[in-house]
């Protein structure tokens, strides 16, 4: 095992947060932590497994990571604002110092990194959404309630006119907004250009015969050198919101397209692939991380998780920490509208809403596209849920008036 110097261990030291990016890791090792603290400060700011010539007292004192605490399995290492680019580093930067070679280290059989908490200096160099939940609300028309949506299911195989179609019915049945799914791009059998102009047509369609306003998010994950074009193609081709997987697109990609001022729709972030880093509570990275960052790199709306009513592993705590996220106000951005997808249905709704408030975004595919009257039924069912959690009317109650919603409790149940 490597011994690395104490120096690096600064317990219970009172650092300027103005001058320091504050992280917390939760590490699983059977050898000493203060050891396994100070190695990761170490590989993560000045040093490495052997002590060299030229780390001497200055670069040390002035760019060594400092471990502040160490709580049984949780530590505090602060590194200095100094380690960090002025500009030119961004997130790829940032990454790779707080969440860079540490989970590799021997010394642990786990580490996880917890949380993040950034210094003004680097949060200013983020520009953060350009529209957030205010301006979502404000294009929707919708000021207080939660926002109701789809993800078109089957996620792959529909053309563009059996897309727009389903978007139309889902505009019909009063829902907010719509998306691809994560997977869906510029396939054959659905051509990005045909389908995002066949449900430009189909959102005005709805808005035109009803009044009603709604949103449908592009999946424009692509290739960093290409997203900027394709951003402003499906915005000449009438888009109203895009979508861009974080993870396998990459953090930068969600800033380029954010910061682009001719860019002028909100951005859907989906974290798809997110479980390789955040489902074992041991190692790896938590989604509140994620979310900070997606939130500091300009997504508008960002998924959060379903306060455990849905399928994807993750439980009421870690939605509620995803979503301070997204909403506090301790950070230089517009708060970000939290998204609760995955597994939902109209009868989990009251509860997301019980738990979460009315400033969140529910969507369902399943829950939407498989209810018994088809995607009108399942809009309406969702529409109808939600309306009954805003006003605090039960589920059942609401279903006696409401028959699209009564046939999805029937087939799927609730909770209350
Ligand atoms: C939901 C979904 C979303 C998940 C992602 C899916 O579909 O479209 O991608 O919500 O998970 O493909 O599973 P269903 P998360 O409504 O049919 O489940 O939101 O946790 O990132
Ligand atoms: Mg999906």
């Amino acid at each position: 095992m490597v011994k690395y110097s104490e120096d690096y261990l600064a317990l219970g030291q009172n650092l300027d947060p103005e001058d320091y990016v504050f992280t917390e890791y939760t590490v699983k090792t059977d050898e000493d932590m203060k050891n396994v603290a100070a190695a990761i400060a170490a590989e993560q700011s000045t040093g490495t497994w052997t002590a060299v010539s030229g780390l001497d007292k200055e670069i040390f004192s002035r760019y060594a990571g400092k471990v502040t605490k160490i709580d049984g399995n949780k530590i505090t290492v602060a590194y200095p604002a100094d380690d960090f680019s002025i500009d030119i580093g961004g997130v790829p930067q940032i990454l790779s110092v707080i969440a860079g070679n540490l989970f590799g280290l021997s010394e642990a059989q786990g580490i996880r990194l917890e949380d993040v908490f950034f210094p003004k200096s680097i949060l200013e160099q983020f520009k953060g959404p350009k529209f957030g939940t205010a301006g979502l609300r404000e294009i929707l028309d919708r000021p207080e309630k939660p926002l109701v949506g789809t993800i078109v299911k089957p996620k792959i195989g529909l053309s563009p006119k059996q897309t727009a179609d389903y978007v139309y019915q889902a505009g019909l049945g009063g829902l907010t907004n719509g998306k691809d799914d994560e997977t869906l791009s510029d396939q054959k059998f659905c051509p990005f250009e045909e389908r995002v102009s066949a449900v430009a047509e189909a959102i005005d369609r709805v808005r035109s015969e009803t009044g009603h306003r709604m949103i449908f998010a592009v999946n424009i994950s692509t290739r960093s050198d290409r997203i900027l074009e394709l951003a402003d193609r499906a915005q000449e081709l009438g888009a109203t919101e895009l979508m861009i997987d974080i993870l396998t697109t990459g953090f930068t990609a969600v800033q380029t397209v954010a910061e682009d001022p001719s860019i002028k729709l909100p951005l859907h972030i989906h974290r798809t692939m997110h479980g390789a880093l955040t489902r074992n509570r041991e190692h790896g990275i938590s989604t509140t991380v994620i979310s900070k960052l997606a939130r500091m790199c300009g997504g508008d709306a960002l998924h959060i998780g379903a306060f455990g009513a849905g399928k994807m592993n993750g439980d009421p705590t870690e939605t509620l920490l995803n979503q301070k996220a997204c909403t506090e106000d301790n950070v230089p951005y517009k708060a970000i509208m939290p998204v609760c997808s995955g597994g939902v249905y109209p009868g989990v709704v009251k509860k997301i809403v019980d738990i979460g408030g009315n400033d969140v975004q529910i969507q369902a595919g399943g829950g939407v596209a498989g209810h018994p009257d088809g995607i009108l039924g399942g809009a309406r069912a969702m529409s109808q849920a939600v309306d009954a959690a805003y006003a605090g009317i039960s589920l059942p109650e609401y279903a006696k008036t409401h028959g699209e919603l009564k046939t999805a409790l029937d087939k799927w149940g609730y909770v209350e």
